[in-house]
């Protein structure tokens, strides 16, 4: 709009040079033979060109402030807007898990019998993991008791045994009177750390004595559930110290 009306007075202003001009030419002293109202209305005239172009210049000025303040109002708002962007960073950092007990890894040394011509009954099933396999003495020509001793990786220290009977439908082998030992270098074993008796039935049999550490078990089977000559196993472990 300001502009609109400087433009507008300078060509009123230039128009009226031009008349003014062609009406009242110039005399041989360089005056113009002009009344002296018109002169007066003239420098009105003047006056209201100048009280434009400064109104004008104020606006320009008031307009390219007001734009100057507003760029970093925009750029303040950017900025709390990539804070949080940046600030999930630091977070990410996890603590190392130390608190957690390194896993006791429990590895076949020996039994003193298995069956693996009538059925898998190898005694590494008694340390794989898998409930659905088993040690299994041999079906014929051993007699109790039974013994299989197993590798702690790394040694440690516990403090129980469990024992998982075999999953399936039989019971044959199933130990019911058994001594537990622990041994540091596999050869001597000593008396028993537990001894008793186990109950007939699926369930896992957590057995707990006085922690000790060592690096070898052995878990001997005296008896049968059904007084039968074998003995069965689906998992052994132990129980960590805590
Ligand atoms: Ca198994």
């Amino acid at each position: 709009m300001a502009a609109k009306a400087v433009c507008t007075a300078l060509v009123i202003s230039i128009a009226t040079c031009v008349e003014l001009g062609r009406r009242f030419p110039l005399d041989p002293v360089g005056h113009r033979a002009m009344p002296a109202s018109m002169k007066r209305q003239i420098l009105l005239l003047q006056t209201a060109i100048i009280v434009a172009l400064t109104g004008f210049g104020c606006a320009s000025m008031h307009q390219s402030t007001e734009s100057s303040t507003a760029a970093p109002s925009a750029t303040a708002e950017n900025k709390p807007a990539a804070a949080p962007e940046t600030k999930p960073a630091p977070a990410a950092p996890a603590q190392p898990d130390t608190a957690s007990p390194s896993p006791i890894h429990l590895k076949l040394v020996k039994a003193d019998s298995e069956e693996t011509a009538g059925e898998d009954g190898k005694a590494a099933n008694a340390v794989d993991g898998d409930p659905a396999t088993f040690w299994h003495t041999q079906w014929e020509d051993s007699q109790p008791p039974h013994e299989i001793i197993l590798d702690l990786t790394p040694p440690a220290a516990i403090k129980g045994f469990t024992y998982l009977p075999r999953q399936d439908e039989s019971d044959h082998g199933t130990i019911k009177d058994y001594q537990f030992f622990v041994s540091n270098d596999g050869g001597s074993f000593g008396d028993p750390v537990a001894k008793g008796t186990f109950e007939n039935t699926k369930d896992k049999k957590t057995v707990t004595f006085k922690a000790v550490s060592c690096r070898y078990i052995k878990l001997k089977a005296l008896s049968e559930a059904n007084d039968g000559p074998w003995t069965s196993a689906a998992e052994i472990g132990v129980v960590p110290a805590e």
